[in-house]
């Protein structure tokens, strides 16, 4: 049975030896939490590294034991290789470049090689561990190459991958040396998804700088295969920090620090140490608010947690002298005996002590110089369960696209973080309970678990549409397949579209009308008893009827509206004027399923899409991909697609060729099918045959047909041939 395999550079479990033991300590992370409903299934793996070096073989033959019962499978890393590809590569070459701190970034020839060393170890592997069929969806900055390896082996696998982290401009992430492998690299995957839709373009502006390879809505075209780029903000457990925090263990925490701290009001920074946090800037924008504002002096303090991280490398090591020291400035001149200004904590806290702070917290600052998206802050408004906080965010997070709410600031600017702690501080309850709310609401909908099923979908979707395009060419032996199959049936239905299928004209009555070669066609297929033929036009039914009025067949006009049975009067196709509104419904909660901050308006006799809320170019984007896929549904005399301001308004409610067909062929029953045609409308009929017709697109454009030939003269010849088969031939 295919499986999905999850691979990210860290499992979500860490080994640790203790005593001589390895011991195993679960990862309590987001991620881990919203994969959990994947990994654990049936026979899906997560795939990764342990955490820790471990040397000894038999120790290696115990983790792969008891991690397969986990559904893990451990990738064992050497010392080097940590040093090199992990610390080395992805943390001092990558993490700078991609969080814009390029002069922090180290060009080591010797990590770049152990990162392929690396890759290709994942991915040797991975090999191992896949067959056909499966899915797999890579994690992250320290797996760039992983995906096009892993292609090469399996060129028909799904892929997808997450980058975590931003993706930087095209003219930061172009001084790489290795740029261009890198993005190959990522290539190789069926499924890009990125924080914002920022990272996404970045992404996508490189590949057009890099490799020469444009884009439409988002999709790229390589060679035969497409690959998919789109932005899926992650979210988080919500429901997991809304409970901790009204767990009598927390509400214990809060009673107990607040007792030690007093009543001051707190605002609160969790970061990892890191210099893309921010977390100097921050100390100094604090230090001027107490200088510029000294009646907050006693009446706030920054309670503030810096997770302990790489600190004995240069740079880390320099920002926590640096930070040591901000600290100790500040409160060496501000302090009084019965106040500090900075409660500086340097390591983590267990999960309900962080859930205690969160709630403590009548501001939380998330001022970060880069980040890929920002967690804390998410997690800080899900813990507010009396709806009274504010959050002061970095317009430099991921997590500022969604959470518009917040008071959001530029961290080079410290004029206006000044501004922002003292308009957070004093903002009236009314309006803190108004903004939480909407943010809460806002991420109860698009958690974790909302993420990872979105990312499927995409990842099936671009698969589904990889699988369509591979549409046969009609060659001489599909031909005779469909020539034997014509032959065989005592009874056959045939459905043709007229323009660009039968002649080469479009628009022009004047010079669409048949010519006397298709006439004759006409006339020999729909004479021979054993045929129904069918034309299916947009055209009007009055031209339809002048031109193939004489003949013996079904004439469904308009793209569906009107339908003629064989010589008799022209009849509606009648629907339930509201019957179109399901279909659209499901497209539209799709796009705001996958586009934060936009909703649907119901009208009685219409649908809109508002995107007013949703982050600037993101909106303009999925407007463009929703009209595109909103064709399929519309055609000119019914639906109606209507682009006004940050809307799109889906009016009317008509048919098209797709229903025109079902109902056409609600009773029917033949032995041979066929359908042929040229544009999007076509689509439909194609959909409409049953499984076993023979469906003929004309053109090379992606289709659900299962044949293509290049143009009309393709369609006349088949066509010939089917009514001059000797057997048949009506002379
Ligand atoms: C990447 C991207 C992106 C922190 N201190 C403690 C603790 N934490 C937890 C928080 C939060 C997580 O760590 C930090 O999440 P972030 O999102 O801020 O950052 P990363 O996980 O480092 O990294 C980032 C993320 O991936 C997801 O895509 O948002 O931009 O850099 O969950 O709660 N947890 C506990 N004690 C602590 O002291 N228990």
């Amino acid at each position: 049975m295919p499986k999905t395999i999850i691979v990210s550079n860290r499992l979500p479990v860490k080994l640790k030896k203790e005593d001589g033991k390895y011991i195993y300590i679960p990862s309590e992370g987001g991620l881990a939490t919203g994969l959990g409903s994947i990994y654990k299934e049936g026979g899906n793996i997560w795939m990764g590294w342990p955490g820790v070096a471990i040397e000894e073989e038999k120790d290696k033959q115990d983790a792969i034991e008891n991690l397969k019962k986990s559904n893990m499978s451990p990738v064992f890393l050497t010392e080097k290789e940590i040093e090199e590809y992990y610390e080395g590569f992805s943390n001092e070459t990558l993490w700078p470049n991609f969080h814009y701190f390029n002069q922090y970034a180290e060009y080591e020839e010797r990590y770049w090689q152990a990162y392929k060393r690396v890759n290709q170890k994942f991915a040797d592997q991975l090999s191992e561990l896949t067959e056909e069929g499966d899915k797999i969806w890579i994690h992250d900055y320290q797996l760039l190459l992983l995906p096009a390896l892993i292609r090469e082996k399996y060129p028909k696998i799904s892929i997808g991958f997450f980058l975590h982290i931003p993706f930087p401009s095209y003219e930061t992430f172009r001084l790489l040396p290795w740029r261009r492998e890198l993005l190959m690299g990522m290539l190789g995957s069926d499924f890009l998804g990125f924080h914002t839709y920022d990272d996404m373009r970045h992404f996508l502006s490189s590949v057009n700088r890099l490799a020469g390879i444009g884009n439409s809505h988002g999709q790229i075209s390589l060679g035969s295969r497409k690959v998919l780029v789109d932005a899926l903000p992650m979210g988080i457990d919500y429901d997991k920090y809304a409970t901790v925090a009204a767990d009598p263990e927390t509400l214990e925490k809060e009673v107990r620090y607040r007792t030690l701290i007093g009543e001051t009001k707190i605002m609160l920074s969790i970061d990892r140490l890191d210099y893309s946090k921010g977390i100097p800037q921050r100390l100094r924008a604090f230090e001027l608010f107490l200088q510029r504002y000294p009646e907050y002096k006693e009446k706030v303090s920054l309670l503030m947690v810096v997770v302990p991280s790489r600190d004995q490398v240069g740079k880390y090591k320099e920002l926590k002298e640096e930070i040591d020291l901000l600290v100790g400035r500040i409160n060496g001149n501000f302090s009084r005996m019965i106040w500090t200004p900075i409660h500086y904590f340097y390591r983590s806290f267990p999960l309900h002590a962080l859930s205690a702070f969160y709630r403590m917290a009548k501001v939380a600052l998330v001022t970060p110089m880069r980040d890929g998206m920002n967690l804390v802050a998410k997690e800080f408004i899900a813990s507010k369960l009396n709806k009274k906080g504010v959050l002061v965010l970095s317009e430099m997070a991921g997590a500022s696209k969604e959470l518009s709410e917040a008071i959001l600031i530029n961290p080079n600017n410290i004029e206006q973080m000044v501004r922002a702690f003292k308009q957070a501080l004093e903002m009236p309850e009314k309006e803190q309970i108004k903004n939480l709310e909407v943010m809460q609401n806002s991420l109860k909908r698009y958690n974790i678990h909302h993420w990872v099923k979105l990312f499927m979908e995409r990842l099936d979707y671009i698969k589904s549409q990889q699988l369509a395009l591979q549409t046969k060419i009609l060659d001489e032996a599909s031909q005779l397949l469909l020539e034997e199959a014509y032959r065989n049936a005592e009874s056959r239905i045939i459905f043709l579209d007229y323009d660009g299928t039968l002649t080469p004209f479009h628009g022009d009555p004047q010079q669409a009308s048949p010519d006397d070669e298709l006439k004759n066609i006409i006339l020999k297929l729909s004479e021979n008893p054993k045929n129904q033929v069918v034309i299916i036009s947009g055209r009007d039914k009055e031209t339809l009827e002048r031109w193939f009025g004489q003949y013996s067949l079904d004439l469904i006009a308009e793209h569906g509206v009107w339908l003629r049975l064989h010589g008799k009067k022209w009849k509606t196709l009648a629907m339930l004027k509201d019957n179109w509104k399901k279909d659209i419904n499901d497209v539209l909660e799709d796009y705001v399923g996958r586009t934060p901050g936009s909703f649907i308006e119901q009208k009685d006799y219409s649908l809109v899409w508002h995107y007013r809320k949703v982050e600037t170019g993101l909106g303009e984007l999925r407007t463009r991909e929703l009209t595109s896929h909103l064709k399929y549904l519309a055609s000119d005399q019914n639906l109606h697609v209507l682009e006004g301001d940050m809307v799109v308004e889906i009016k009317s409610s008509e048919v098209n060729k797709g229903r025109a067909t079902q109902k056409w062929l609600k009773d029917a029953n033949a032995e041979f099918y066929m359908a042929a045609g040229d544009d999007w409308t076509d689509e439909d009929t194609f959909k409409a045959m049953p499984e076993n017709a023979f469906t003929i697109k004309v053109g090379n454009t992606p289709s659900a047909a299962k044949y293509s030939v290049t143009d009309y003269s393709d369609v006349r010849k088949l066509l010939i041939s089917l009514c001059t088969n000797k057997k048949e031939a009506i002379t």
